[in-house]
């Protein structure tokens, strides 16, 4: 078992059990042009939880443990987008609309594509999903127990959003979250704090808070425990 610090208490993981979720890190949440910001978004905001995620990517690589990477989108006919969602709020081009990116969150244009940074590996499970969290109109689940995973370590933007909307699915379906406060990101600090405070209070009611950097240490360490056994 590996053990992690973490808010509330430690995160403690089976590594033959454990996949890391990297949740909609899509230049059209991340780049110039996409849907995050025809929202009136500064998308520069969430570009701080690459660096930090590219290393645990590496990581998790390594380690030949699962890595699953999301994207929020819709398919070209749009139909699978809810008019209450296509006519939320106020944007400057809508879901569909064409952009300097293509079609804003439309699967094959462009701006869906997940950033180079962090593009997935031919063996990497990559999941389109037309909703916020993953686990809807998705087969998130069946991927995981068919793998035997029961511990996820969470990455990804935003925030509040998507990866709050997957951590509580999770947690409702008995899957133990790790979230990474440095590999998530939102458009707005103070909600990204406070998803990350709701998320470990109340004894960890919906799951854990931890670093990259204590999470790469735990696995360093177990790796040397693993090639120096007692
Ligand atoms: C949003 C997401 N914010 N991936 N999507 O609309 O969080």
């Amino acid at each position: 078992m590996i053990k992690v610090q973490a808010e509330p208490h430690p995160f403690v993981f089976d590594p033959g059990h454990v996949a890391l979720l990297c949740i909609d890190f899509q230049r059209d949440f991340l780049e110039a042009g996409g849907f995050g910001e025809s929202l009136g978004n500064d998308v520069s905001r969430l570009r701080s939880a690459i660096a930090p995620t590219q290393a645990v990517l590496s990581a998790f690589r390594e380690r030949g443990w699962t890595v699953i990477h999301t994207r929020e989108g819709h398919r070209p006919d749009l139909t699978d987008l809810f008019p209450a969602k296509r006519d939320r709020g106020n944007p400057s081009l809508r879901i569909g609309e064409e952009g300097p990116m293509g079609r804003l969150l439309v699967r094959g244009s462009a701006g869906h594509e997940i950033v180079p940074e962090l593009a997935p590996q031919p063996a990497e499970v990559v999941l389109d999903k037309p909703g916020k969290g993953s686990f809807y109109a998705t087969d998130l689940e069946t991927i995981l127990r068919a793998r035997g995973i029961t511990s996820l370590v969470v990455t990804g933007v935003t925030t509040e959003v998507c990866v709050q909307s997957t951590v509580r699915e999770a947690n409702d379906r008995g899957f133990e979250s790790l979230v990474l406060s440095d590999c998530t990101g939102s458009y707005f600090p103070e909600f990204h704090a406070a998803a990350l405070a709701m998320f470990a209070a109340q004894g960890g009611i919906v799951g854990w808070v931890g670093t990259s950097a204590d999470l790469l240490d735990a696995l360093e360490q177990s790796s040397v425990r693993t090639e120096n056994p007692e």
